[in-house]
């Protein structure tokens, strides 16, 4: 059967990306973008787009049976930070939204769901180091509990109806491409444009927050090659964990220097902090690893000069 790919929430920081990829995989004409969004980022804009809100599940459903969708990839959610700020849309989008998918997916319109999970899932309680698959979760941000319930919802539609979903619990992901929207690891992608800019920034997480992280090309590519891998290979029906590198703001300062010697960070922590605090310092992800070959390439060192050197072009072409 020929592969045709649905991404919902395609204008988001990693919907962008996720579209160009899968793009120069599968071709333009096989990846429908769709998004709330009225106009298309400029990245996107050369293949086929849907207006489409993941909560409308009559306009999803047709959007799926007029393609002829075999995959799709449920981007569209609110993030830790804006999901504080209203907490029932987010509960609205990030639940619904993904029950929408599942039931779709139940029904036989398309075969294979990919949801994102996030290492929000974890909280208090849960053992901050090198965090193991399974393990205690207490999640106390909205955003968290979402995600958490998600996963237990994957898992029943995986177990009770078949629905070959897969999932990943993604940890802050860094990227040049597009920009990301509310979340609590935002600060790991803003610090790389304000150090250019301006040689300063101003973190709103304090200086020991460690947490974990990813270069997007790795994100990406682990998505694509969750979705790729043959079923008997996922073995894990709720989310599984996913490690890149770990740090902290005063860490990735300090790598920053050696590209910007005089870089100046400051910091104000604001309600943020409370959300990272809760989170894993790193995260044990040998069952990626050993199920579907999960390996990541990109280190804090790496991720630091891909950044500096591509947001850097960014910028001098946006100066033009
Ligand atoms: C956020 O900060 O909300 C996200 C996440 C860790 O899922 N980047």
């Amino acid at each position: 059967m020929q592969r045709k790919a649905l991404i919902i929430g395609a204008c988001g920081q990693i919907g962008i990306e996720l579209t160009l990829a899968l793009r120069q995989k599968l071709g333009s004409s096989s990846v429908i973008a769709s998004d709330v969004k009225e106009i298309v980022p400029d990245l996107i804009a050369d293949g086929p787009y849907e207006h489409l809100s993941v909560l409308d599940l009559d306009r999803l459903r047709q959007v799926i049976v007029s393609h002829q969708i075999t995959e799709v990839y449920n981007m569209a959610a609110l993030l830790s930070a804006t999901s504080e700020m209203n907490p029932a849309f987010a509960w609205e989008l990030n639940m619904n939204g993904l029950l929408h998918t599942l039931n779709l997916a139940k029904e036989g319109l398309f075969q294979r769901l990919f949801w994102p999970s996030s290492i929000a899932v974890f909280g208090p309680s849960t053992p901050r180091i090198h965090t193991p698959q399974d393990t205690i979760m207490d999640p106390n941000s909205v955003y968290g509990i979402s995600k958490l319930a998600g996963e237990r919802w994957c898992e029943y539609y995986a177990q009770k109806h078949q629905v070959d979903v897969r999932s990943i619990r993604y940890p802050g992901l860094i990227g040049y491409r597009s920009a990301p929207g509310g979340g609590t690891t935002d600060y790991a992608v803003d610090i790389f444009y304000k150090a250019i800019e301006s040689a300063k920034y101003a973190c709103f997480l304090g200086p020991q927050t460690m947490l974990p992280m990813m270069m997007m090309e790795d994100a990406i590519r682990a998505t694509i090659d969750i979705t790729e891998a043959p079923s008997e290979k996922i073995k894990i029906r709720s989310s599984y964990n996913l490690a890149g590198c770990s740090f902290t703001p005063e860490e990735l300062a300090i790598e920053i220097r050696k590209h910007i010697p005089n870089f100046e960070i400051t910091y104000a922590p604001d309600f943020r902090q409370s959300l990272a605090d809760s989170w894993p310092d790193s995260i044990d992800d040998s069952r990626a690893r050993s199920d579907w070959g999960w390996a990541h390439q990109y280190d804090t060192r790496l991720l630091v000069e891909k950044m500096i050197e591509e947001v850097r072009k960014n910028l001098s072409a946006t100066a033009i």
